[in-house]
């Protein structure tokens, strides 16, 4: 699949303010930082379509984008960001999990971890939860022009035991700055988008 266009339709906070046209959704879930915009903006071949800034936290709202008139891509906020207070945090929470559950038009969540950290507890509550509600996920390990092939496997097998992933379920990895795995993760979405 190509990305022949990408336009922003609408930030969401709440449930009503969702596109409320029936197109099929594919929504990108991580820490804070984990690198969720910037690969939006690699696979759209856009380099300002999402916001990326070297400040954690910056993408508080759900922000959807439609791509190529058929679907839309969803980017969730980051979550584990520690320099936030409790309430803002409660807020983040409930922002995500409202979408999250239960969103009959979401047919996969890309789940972006750093391929260079052991999966925090965060990233394990988020993958049991995408699990328990039976979504379609596809693994993604960011950031890998950080490591050498030789420390990539290592923290590939380690994210791999960390999330307890099924033997058969691959892990795809992914650059944003040399745009590695690119043509494999549009692959996976558009096998997603075809089949369900
Ligand atoms: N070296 C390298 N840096 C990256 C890569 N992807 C993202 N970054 C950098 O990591 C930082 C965070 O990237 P974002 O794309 O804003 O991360 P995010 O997950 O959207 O962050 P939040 O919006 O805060 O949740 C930025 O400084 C990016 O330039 C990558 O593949 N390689
Ligand atoms: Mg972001």
């Amino acid at each position: 699949m190509e990305v022949k266009q990408a336009e922003f339709i609408i930030s969401a906070v709440k449930k009503n303010q969702y596109p409320k046209d029936n197109f099929k959704e594919i929504a990108f879930v991580g820490r804070s930082n984990v690198g969720k915009s910037s690969l939006i903006n690699t696979i759209v071949n856009r380099r300002k379509l999402v916001k990326v800034s070297s400040t954690p936290g910056k993408t508080r709202l759900i922000n959807f984008f439609m791509i190529n008139k058929k679907f839309y891509f969803v980017d969730l906020p980051g979550y584990g960001y520690a320099k936030i207070s409790k309430s803002q945090k409660d807020s983040w929470r409930k922002i995500i999990e409202t979408y999250l559950t239960r969103r009959e038009q979401l047919k996969a969540i890309i789940l972006l971890l750093d391929s260079r950290h052991k999966p925090t507890s965060d990233d394990v509550t988020m993958y049991n939860w995408i699990k328990y509600y039976k979504y379609n996920v596809i693994v993604v390990a960011t950031k890998i022009d950080k490591l050498s092939k030789n420390q990539l496997n290592k923290n590939l097998k380690i994210i791999r035991d960390t999330l307890d992933l099924d033997s058969n379920h691959k892990i795809l990895t992914f650059s944003s700055l040399n745009k590695f795995g690119k043509d494999q993760l549009l692959n996976e979405i558009e096998g997603i988008i075809e089949d369900n």
